[in-house]
């Protein structure tokens, strides 16, 4: 093959002439910056060059089939493959490939989304706003928390308070929002009045003798001390994911997300879910603050909106949210793809197979009950485990040097990342985030397919773990 291959420009003989992995690599080396990677490290290693999916499964150049276990990034909710979603792209390329939402404009397609969304976000979320992506959706919902305070008349409510190892985003705003410190090394500057307090994280955090729910209050409570030393007249919003995704699926305790209702009501803040991951039936409901029980008033949306199948984020507003924003004039936001026809048709397909094959009923009765008590099974007394977390079809495995005394490793980072590695060597896609593994795999995975995650989960680790003499 021929180095100068270019995929997109080839002839028709040239396409004859398949390009092989090294010639894919070569290429990727030459032109593509990946997204939180280290260049010079990957592309001596070479990437692997991913070319078909069907269900569960991935297929790389080399012809490994491959089981993907995180759903893409948390996202393809319905499974890779799906013919519904295909035929409603074409037929909408064919019919109206794009017009704009901006000037006393709309569509089928995005009236059809916004009337299902209403339908399945529960009842008081009537309006939805849309973007291409999480982070445009978080930095919407700054627009709109600040809109919204400016119309109630209270314009020095500013302030928006995150927590730490939250993940919101990778633009200016999404990243100042999260709090990813690695992130914030490498921006000069961040967006003002954000400000953060601790995660709710028990297994990593709590004082050696606090119950989960007693750490849970505690946590809850630093929103309050942090809006009383702002000033509850300047606070604005508090924004968070229900379960930290990215940061490690982080459940918290069951008394956090009451503590935390009663604080945003009592100083009247703006309760914002990130539902970016959440969203969509990960945890057995449709949305996951709806499995922790607390009634948001804004959330952002992403993600599993399309199963991945093309971009599109959105923020739901509350009515209450969104009443004065319809009545108080112009809302000086929006992007060129806000409501795509194209997105809006996939993400109606892929909400309707949602709800009509009960695939969401399934992950909350049978198959996320099933991953949670197979992972608990396996990897419950493994002696390199601290705990098992999660719930529906998302899970994380904290990796500990003494699990009984919540001891981590120094090096923890490293041991998740070897294991990750010999996963992803075995055909098993896994994250590792910190000291923990997670797994979030397609919404439509099956008991024999959450079988072979786990088998090869555990095979995987425990062999990471023998090969640095850790078992
Ligand atoms: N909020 C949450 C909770 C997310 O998880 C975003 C916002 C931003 O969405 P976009 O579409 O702008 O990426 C996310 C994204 C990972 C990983 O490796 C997680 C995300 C994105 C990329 C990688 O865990 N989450």
């Amino acid at each position: 093959m021929n180095q100068a291959f270019d995929p997109i420009t080839a002839t028709v003989q040239e396409r004859t002439l398949l390009p092989t992995t090294a010639d894919y690599r070569a290429l990727d080396a030459a032109h593509h910056l990946h997204p939180f990677s280290d260049m010079g490290a990957l592309n001596e290693a070479g990437s692997r060059v991913i070319v078909k999916a069907d269900g569960v499964y991935l297929w790389d150049s080399d012809g490994n089939r491959i089981i993907d276990g995180m759903a893409g990034l948390w996202c393809v909710n319905i499974g890779y493959g799906r013919e519904e979603l295909a035929q409603a792209a074409y037929r909408q390329l064919r019919e109206l490939p794009y017009y704009n939402t901006f000037f006393k404009t709309t569509h089928p397609p995005v009236i059809a989304l916004s009337a299902l969304l209403s339908e399945l976000t529960p009842p008081p979320f009537n309006h939805f706003f849309y973007c291409n992506s999480g982070s445009e959706g978080n930095d919407t919902v700054l627009r709109i928390v600040y809109r919204y305070w400016a119309a109630q008349g209270k314009p020095s409510k500013k302030y928006v308070i995150a927590r730490k190892n939250g993940y919101h985003g990778s633009t200016i705003a999404g990243a100042t929002l999260g709090g990813m410190a690695y992130m914030h090394e490498q921006m000069p500057s961040k967006v003002e009045h954000i400000v953060h307090i601790d995660q709710p994280y028990f297994f990593g955090e709590a004082p050696e003798h606090m119950s989960p729910e007693a750490f849970g209050i505690e946590r809850a409570r630093q929103l309050e001390a942090k809006i009383l030393e702002l000033g509850p007249e300047n606070v604005a919003a508090f924004v968070a994911e229900p379960f930290q995704g990215a940061g490690g699926v982080i459940f918290p305790p069951s008394s956090y997300w009451p503590e935390i209702e009663r604080i945003c009501r009592r100083y009247d803040v703006l309760l914002v879910a990130d539902e970016v991951i959440g969203g969509f039936g990960r945890t057995g409901e449709w949305f996951s603050h709806q499995h922790f029980g607390f009634a948001p008033d804004l959330l952002t949306l992403a993600k599993g909106l399309t199963s991945g199948y093309v971009p599109m984020g959105a923020v739901a507003l509350h009515e209450r949210v969104a009443k004065p924003i319809v009545e108080n004039g112009e809302f000086n936001h929006g992007h060129t793809y806000s409501g795509h026809p194209v997105a809006a048709a996939v993400a109606v397909a892929n909400l309707t197979l949602l709800r009509d094959e009960g695939i969401v009923e399934r992950v909350k009765h049978d198959t996320g009950p099933y991953l949670q008590s197979s992972l608990r099974q396996v990897f419950g007394d493994h002696p390199c485990v601290g705990e098992v977390t999660g719930a529906g079809l998302v899970a994380a495995i904290q990796l500990a040097q003494a699990p009984r005394e919540r001891q981590r490793f120094a090096n923890g980072n490293e041991i998740a990342l070897a294991c990750r590695e010999r996963c992803f060597n075995s055909n098993l896609i896994m994250r590792a985030s910190g000291d923990r593994l997670m797994l979030s795999p397609p919404l439509v995975v099956s008991h024999a397919e959450i079988d072979e995650i786990v088998e090869k989960a555990k095979r995987a680790i425990d062999a990471a773990l023998r090969q640095l003499k850790l078992l």
